[in-house]
């Protein structure tokens, strides 16, 4: 038997981008159908960033899901730059009258997933075999196989939200899609605890050992990172090894505040920056991962993913309202404007912060002046703070 269902957008992928346009594009009274290809315990389950931009804020308040994050959320006006076994405090909200929310994706994914069940709205997890057909023609058509069983989507448009190794960025074929990498040499080894964060504020660090970020997830949980070798193995890091590590690349205070607890999670991500062009293909339009990758240090991914559903609704909304098709037409260069300056933001901050041995002592140099210009020039301080509290849609 093969289920069969039309609708207006088909969504691919129930990360953040897919459940929150399906949200918004639902109060903006746009039938949706979500496909993943993941359990939604799995889709629940995973941890990944913790910064929300003011934009993203305002998004989740547009589709109805921000009442919890506005409750546990954490408000943030500044973080600390540590260098030289010194913080200097950057004050983002003195600097560009903004703040920072920290609220974590995975709790971002739950209210929407709470929300999506709560409308009762079409979502088809663990479906496999996803393919997407007819771009190009007059109807495009989702397809795939769930328990055995056939599923048909026949859509207006298909939203890619499948993330960096989806299915939907392959659609374009290979003499038009264009890709943009850079593969650092390191990744990030994370630990979340159930432990009180070190300090009030997020900790960026630059030491001799490598980057270290202390963050959090709430004031009882933290979110630590430090910077490893691509090819590192998280079974050779032990708790109490990531614990002492983290301790050597903080300042004597900090250090000394460190509560240690049991890991509640491990795992390395590789950095990577990347971008397709175009982000839009006949009746196919990407969305976040799926189209661009940052590494982390910025805390662009999710702000990104958002802003470019922020966009694609606002689009879709204008084209059911009036039958105009100039706001879809415009979606690829709107979107891409802002990723290439968040690309550039997230690959220059983490060029500045990280250990990069193939640099030399010259590029360690050029570092600490770089870092040492930062903190003493309010222009300099004022390019980083209104990049990281996210640039204006
Ligand atoms: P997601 O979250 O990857 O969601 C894509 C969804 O699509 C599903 N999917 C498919 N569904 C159907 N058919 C297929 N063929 C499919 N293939 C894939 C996937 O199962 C998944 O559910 O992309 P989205 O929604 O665009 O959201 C983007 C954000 O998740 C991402 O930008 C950030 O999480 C990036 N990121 C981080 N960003 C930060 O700002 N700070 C961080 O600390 C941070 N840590 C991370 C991260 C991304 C990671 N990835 C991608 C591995 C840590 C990791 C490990
Ligand atoms: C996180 O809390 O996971 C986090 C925060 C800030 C970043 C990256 C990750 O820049």
């Amino acid at each position: 038997m093969t289920i069969q269902l039309k609708t207006q957008v088909a969504i691919v992928g129930a990360g953040p981008s897919g459940l929150l346009l399906g949200q918004l594009l639902h109060r903006a009274g746009i039938d949706n159908v979500v496909v993943e290809r993941q359990s939604a315990d799995y889709v629940a389950a995973r941890i990944r960033a913790g910064v929300l931009e003011q934009v993203t804020v305002d998004l989740l308040r547009e589709a109805g899901v921000d009442q919890r994050m506005h409750r546990e959320g954490l408000p943030h006006d500044g973080f600390d730059l540590l260098f030289k076994g010194q913080r200097h405090r950057i004050d983002l909200h003195a600097l560009t009258q903004r703040r920072v929310m920290v609220y974590g994706q995975t709790e971002v994914t739950r209210d929407l997933m709470q929300a999506r069940q709560a409308a009762g709205l079409p979502s088809h997890y663990e479906v496999e075999d996803v393919r997407i057909d007819g771009l190009q023609g007059s109807i495009a058509e989702v397809t795939g196989q769930h328990q055995g069983q056939a599923l048909r989507i026949q859509a207006d448009f298909v939203a890619g939200c499948d993330g960096y190794h989806g299915v939907s960025r392959s659609c374009i074929p290979a003499d038009v899609l264009r890709t943009y990498e850079k593969v650092y040499p390191f990744g990030w080894l994370g630990m979340l605890a159930d432990v009180p964060p070190v300090s009030d504020e997020l900790i960026y660090a630059n030491t001799e050992r490598g980057f270290a970020l202390c963050s959090m997830r709430s004031r009882t949980r933290s979110r630590y990172y430090v910077q490893v070798p691509s090819s590192e193995r998280v079974e050779n890091w032990s708790d109490e090894a990531f614990w002492d590590e983290l301790a050597r690349r903080l300042d004597p205070q900090a250090a000394s505040h460190l509560t240690r607890g049991p890991a509640l999670e491990k795992s390395v991500a590789p950095l990577r920056s990347f971008v397709a062009e175009p982000m839009r293909w006949g009746r196919l339009f990407l969305a976040g991962d799926a189209a661009h990758i940052v590494p982390p240090t910025g805390a662009k991914g999710l702000n990104l993913a958002a802003a470019d559903v922020g966009y694609l609704w606002q689009a879709l909304s204008a084209y059911y309202q009036s039958g105009q098709s100039q706001a879809l037409d415009a979606y690829a260069e709107r979107c891409l404007r802002r990723v290439w300056r968040a690309e550039r933001f997230s690959w220059w901050f983490t060029s500045l912060m990280h250990q990069l041995p193939a640099e030399g002592e010259f590029g360690q140099k050029i570092q600490e002046a770089e870092l040492d210009y930062l903190v003493h020039s309010e222009a300099a301080s004022k390019a980083l703070a209104e990049n990281y509290v996210g640039l204006p849609l």
